[in-house]
């Protein structure tokens, strides 16, 4: 709201007026058991409704909860917001540019997503000890909703729906998601580590993760995209 405060300008700013009147008509039509739901969905349709919108604090308060103890309400509040993340895409089966745009495609049209850039996609000889056919590679930036696990299952179930079987380790693959950054978190998670532990050492990774990204800095590495190349 800096921009408004500044200015003094109405349209720098975020109407409260329509942020009443659509969680009015949202609340009017839905129904939730648990205020937790309502607050998850007022957070979504408020970051539809607003793109300028970046992170948002809701508290749902319920007054005279069925309780049987003098309490005038109870409350959940939330913190929301937009995280940005690279995912790099590959594929070297089938129809390689197909499944690359039909994954891009399928990001695009999820509410927790919003692709900011999308690098060129490149052909790439295979790299590691697997002997297999080039890939087409590429990167994205992505503003999300998700959680970086939820991230992670979201693109798996893309890479399920791309008849992706997981045979040989390394092996070919129809569509392969990896999340490289996601914000400046440095995971030790065994399922999910970010930053992808092997980016830095991969050209077909930085070099259209460059195109897109030259200056973002590697959270545990300390170098810019365009330096680590
Ligand atoms: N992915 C691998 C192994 N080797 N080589 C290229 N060129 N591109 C890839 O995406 C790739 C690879 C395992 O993730
Ligand atoms: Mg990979
Ligand atoms: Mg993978």
């Amino acid at each position: 709201m800096r921009k408004a405060g500044i200015t003094d300008e109405l349209s720098l700013s975020i109407d409260y007026a329509r942020v009443c009147k659509i969680i009015n008509a949202y609340l009017k039509e839905n129904t939730f058991k648990l205020i937790e739901s309502a607050a998850e969905n007022l957070a979504l349709v408020l970051f539809a409704n607003f793109k300028e919108l970046t992170e948002v604090s809701i508290t749902v308060k319920k007054p005279w909860a069925p309780i049987g103890l003098p309490m005038n309400h109870v409350a959940v509040s939330i913190h929301r917001k937009w995280h940005r993340a690279y995912i790099a895409l590959g594929s070297n089966m089938g129809d390689k540019l197909a499944y690359l745009e039909n994954a891009v495609e399928a990001i695009k049209n999820d509410v927790s997503c919003r692709i900011i850039r999308i690098s060129d996609i490149i052909l790439t000889e295979p790299y590691g000890p697997v002997e297999q056919d080039e890939f087409m590679n590429g990167c994205i930036m992505i503003d999300t909703l998700y959680t970086p696990e939820e991230l992670l299952s979201f693109l798996q179930r893309l890479e399920k729906a791309a008849n992706r079987v997981r045979e040989v380790h390394w092996g070919p693959r129809t569509l392969d998601l990896d999340i490289l950054l996601y914000d400046d978190l440095v995971t030790d998670n065994e399922e999910l580590v970010i930053p992808h532990p092997e980016m830095h050492k991969r050209e077909f990774v930085l070099e259209p993760l460059k195109q897109i990204a030259p200056n973002v800095v590697h959270p545990v590495l300390k170098q810019r995209i365009r330096d680590l190349i």
